[in-house]
């Protein structure tokens, strides 16, 4: 091994090996702290990647840190084992999804077990075992007697090339393409199941102002998916000129009553009942519904129809449109249309000659609560903001929040309604690996539920075919009613992934539990996961789906937890030269490669260096081979004091090398400055650790490594006990992400057992003060380098600190807590101060003039001794003896200019 390498292999080895041995990260059984940790679960698709690595190693250092700490931890691992990449795959190979997922899972977990993940593999759960679908089974079975199933005919999303429905949130960008192929998806109508998951719409989106440990921006998204709206319901008269009402009332959804008197059409969804009737009548609707009509495209289209709406506020009879910008699903698939306060209502009546209304004014800035201000122009644009309500009869002069609710409250028929954004869940895939629905057909009876003794339906063995494998199993198909016991057949679609993962995290509690999905008593103690980890490309639909399982269970199965995640940290991506790292751009970095160049450890401590972990950040080789560079001299500086200490000898005393005369209480104030640096990286790194901010807590340990690194260089022997300190913390806060190279060098400095178990180091100092000292040592520091370079002195002889007087401290603080308007008189009232005369009166003045920006400084003991600490930094970088003096003993001239948090500098060439 060459000085910049060492053994990583070898370390690497024999630590995981003594940890299997150990048991270490076996979940304990009798739990009084418990904190579940946990990494959204991959789906085994081969390889792990550089993403997969970040997110492991947070929920990993996470998991040790929480364990070093003295928690109880859960720290499990599974896979997302079901899914079309496993179909397509065995297509392709000519196996069975069945084997090539098992083949990917090997591998994944051998990558998994070398990048040094504590994981209990004892819990692992693969979704794709009939052990784990059957509870996916139970669940359908659970939800259906809850009455939160059914199977309705629906128009479903279906991509021609992987010949399966997908999920509206499969369904990516305007284009509307398959996220997995990329290909543009059709519309096809078939009977699916449903997880009614709007009856949890509410309560979902409430209880999103209670996840304050979830970033905001996924809150957000989640918020904005359920879509919640409040508006009113007006009922409209249809009919046409001779009959105003012979269509009865259509009611339309609306955010806006206030626009109510600017509405000048009506329009219906093209598959709205009314309009499927015209069509059978009128060739232009007909035309317009089943040819022209393109609900996704970015243009509002329409047919104008013979029927008018009845204005249920001003009796206005309105020319009613089939519009394609009328969403079917959407509140009643009917609306208004207000063009002077919508912007898409505007686009379709500019190209559809449709009148355009003011009806509601920007509030004026001066505006009395009553006046009616001017109409504003709408004829290019809608005004779409509240405001005043103009040309609005008897409303003229609201605001529009009152006009909504006055309008609302006066209308006949009109009622409150709320709309959301969020669908049912359709959970039917026509698919083979996946777990089986757990339904059969009856002639006689429709669908029957298998009885819950008859779980799980097993998948049959797969057959390579074009279409959907388990329409091809013919006798696995066939079977009997349990109702009847007539013949009957089996339902082939299979349920949707995201099924899975919406519970994975309780099986985990009790993995091999057998008649129940989960142990309650162990879910309530487990559970909610205090820290999930992941890719923010889940902050909707697994999230959602998650939540909504969460509290379908808690009130059907007793789990007293109605959130699954408490904390939730999504991830950056690893980029390279700026671009995520993807297979299809061909820009990825084989961690197997890092870990067998470099080793885990660094490929670990590089990631968690790199940047916060939320954040993406720039993979650089240099940047690992720095990183390497690091733990490599680590360990030499251990070993080397290792063997120093092997010697026997005594280095509590010891002489500098530098040849200067000794002066008193210097070796011991250099020691002492160590020592509070060591106990200034705990404090701080150990705050950092709790917020996950892991580059700042490992800046931390190198910098106190730097620091050991620089006495050792300094002083001749170290004072042996604060250097042992110092490195057996810098040790232990490098464990969570360092494992293996933690473990080798706590076991040479003497650790007892794992540094894995062993126990957090305690926090002595308090943060505040570290970094006020911290500051002081550096400002100092930068001003005795300011003055070197201004003078232009080569070579000081000997360098002056000088610390600031009491009683400056004293006005100090005084100036800091008072509110008097006269700060000077104030402090001339103390006689101490009062008795420095001029000077006292010269700086009650500067105190006067910054008075805002004060803040109290260090005390001057404090200040003084955490200099003399410091000092042998300042010698080393200037190579000139250092003296830290108190104002006191100080020359006049030199100690005047003192103040707190200031001292003074006086060097002599
Ligand atoms: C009149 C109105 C006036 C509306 C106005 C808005 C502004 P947003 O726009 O996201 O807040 N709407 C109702 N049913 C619809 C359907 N089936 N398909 C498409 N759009 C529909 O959503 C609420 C608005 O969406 C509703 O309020 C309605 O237009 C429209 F100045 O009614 B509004
Ligand atoms: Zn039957």
């Amino acid at each position: 091994m060459s000085d910049e390498s060492y053994d990583h292999a070898a370390v690497e080895a024999r630590w995981q090996e003594a940890w299997d041995d150990a048991a270490v990260y076996r979940t304990p059984d009798d739990v009084e702290d418990p904190t579940y940790v946990l990494g959204m679960y991959p789906y085994p698709s081969g390889k792990l990647h550089m993403g997969h690595v970040r997110n492991y190693t947070i929920t990993d250092a996470y998991a040790r840190y929480r364990r070093m700490r003295g928690d109880d931890v859960l720290h499990p691992m599974g896979w997302d084992a079901f899914g079309l990449p496993a179909e397509n795959a065995a297509k392709e190979r000519d196996t069975n999804p069945r084997d090539w997922t098992f083949d990917c899972i090997d591998t994944m977990k051998g990558q998994m077990e070398s990048m040094g993940f504590g994981y209990d593999w004892d819990r692992e759960v693969a979704t794709c075992t009939p052990d784990y679908y059957k509870w996916n089974q139970w669940f359908f079975r659970r939800f259906h007697e809850s009455g939160l199933v059914d199977q309705r005919d629906a128009d479903v999303n279906w991509c021609p090339s992987c010949e399966t429905v997908l999920a509206d949130e499969q369904v990516e960008g305007e284009e509307e393409l398959c996220w997995r192929c990329d290909n543009p998806v059709e519309q096809r109508e078939l009977s699916q199941w449903f997880l009614q998951i709007t009856e949890y719409a509410d309560e979902l989106v409430d209880y999103i102002d209670e996840l304050e440990g979830w970033p905001d921006s996924v809150r957000q998204m989640q918020r904005n998916w359920i879509g919640r709206q409040y508006g009113t319901r007006l009922p409209f008269a249809v009919g046409d000129a001779d009959d105003p009402e012979r269509h009865g009332t259509v009611e339309a959804f609306t955010t806006r009553a206030d626009t109510v008197f600017g509405a000048t059409f009506f329009a219906l969804a093209p598959d709205h009942p009314i309009a499927e009737e015209l069509a059978a009548e009128d060739d232009a609707v007909h035309q317009f519904v089943h040819h022209e009509a393109d609900p996704d495209g970015d243009e509002p289209n329409g047919v104008e129809t013979d029927l008018v709406a009845t204005n249920p506020v001003t009796g206005d009879e309105l020319p009613v449109f089939v519009a394609d910008f009328v969403l079917s699903d959407v509140g009643t698939g009917a609306l208004m249309g207000v063009p002077g306060h919508d912007d898409r209502d505007h686009e379709f009546a500019s190209k559809m000659g449709v009148d355009i209304d003011p009806v509601v004014a920007p509030e004026p800035e001066d505006w009395d609560g009553e006046s009616v201000p001017d109409a504003p122009d709408v004829s290019e644009s809608a005004f779409t903001d509240d405001g005043v309500l103009v040309n609005s009869g008897k409303y003229s002069g609201l605001d529009s929040e009152t006009a909504r609710e006055r309008i609302t409250a006066d209308t006949e028929g009109a009622e409150e309604a709320t709309q959301y954004r969020l669908r049912d869940w359709g959970i039917s895939r026509q698919r083979y690996w996946g777990t089986p629905i757990p339904v059969v057909h009856c002639d006689d009876c429709g669908p029957v539920l298998v009885p819950e003794d008859d779980l799980p339906v097993e998948l049959p063995e797969f057959v390579n075919t074009t279409g959907n494998p388990l329409d091809a199993a013919e006798e696995w198909k066939q079977t009997t009613c349990p109702d009847c016991g007539g013949d009957a057949v089996r339902e082939t679609d299979t349920m949707d992934t995201f099924v899975d993962s919406s519970w994975y995290f309780l099986r985990y509690v009790s993995p091999d539990l057998e008649d129940a999905p989960f142990d309650q008593p162990q879910a309530n103690d487990w559970m909610p996961v205090d820290q999930y980890v992941g890719g923010i490309e889940h902050a909707v639909m697994h999230l959602l789906y998650s939540r909504f399982f969460t509290k379908v269970i808690a009130d059907e199965e007793g789990l007293e937890h109605r959130e699954p995640f408490t904390n939730l940290l999504a991830q950056g991506m690893v980029q390279l030269e700026g671009e995520a790292m993807s297979k299809s751009k061909g820009n990825t970095v084989s961690p197997q490669r890092i870990v067998e160049e470099y080793g885990a450890d660094t490929a670990r401590l590089f990631m968690m260096q790199a940047a916060q972990p939320e954040r993406d950040f720039d993979w650089t080789e240099e940047g690992v081979r720095s990183t390497y560079r690091f733990l490599t001299r680590l360990k030499k500086l251990v070993e080397a004091f290792d063997s120093e200490d092997a010697d026997g000898e005594a280095r509590t005393a010891s002489e500098r090398s530098s040849g200067d005369e000794p002066r008193d209480g210097d070796r011991d104030a250099v020691a002492e400055y160590v020592a509070s640096e060591t106990e200034a990286a705990v404090a701080v790194a150990t705050e950092e650790y709790d917020d996950l901010t892991f580059n700042v807590a490992l800046r931390q340990a190198q910098d106190l490594v730097g620091t050991l690194r620089s006495y050792r260089d300094y002083a001749d022997d170290v004072h042996a006990e604060t250097f042992e300190r110092g490195l057996n913390v810098a040790v232990r806060l490098l464990a969570p992400v360092v494992p293996h190279l933690a473990e080798e060098l706590y076991d040479e400095l003497g650790g007892e057992g794992f540094v894995a178990e062993a126990d957090w180091p305690g926090a002595e100092a308090d943060r505040e003060t570290v970094r006020e000292r911290r500051n002081l040592v550096e400002n100092t520091r930068e001003d005795v380098r300011q003055i070197v370079d201004v003078a232009g002195i080569d070579d000081p002889e000997r360098i002056d600190v000088v610390v600031t007087p009491e009683w400056k401290y004293d006005a100090l603080s005084i100036a800091v807590e008072s509110d008097a308007d006269n700060l000077i008189s104030e402090l001339m009232g103390e006689a101490h101060i009062r008795e420095q005369g001029d000077a006292a009166a010269s700086y009650g003045q500067d105190l006067q003039a910054e008075r805002e920006a004060l803040s109290l400084t260090l005390d001057p003991e404090t200040e003084y001794e955490s200099l003399v600490a410091a000092a042998w930094l300042i010698e080393r970088e200037f190579d000139a003896p250092v003296r830290v003096v108190r104002a006191a003993e100080a020359d006049d001239d030199v100690a005047t200019k003192a103040e707190p948090g200031r001292p003074a500098i006086d060097i002599v060439e």
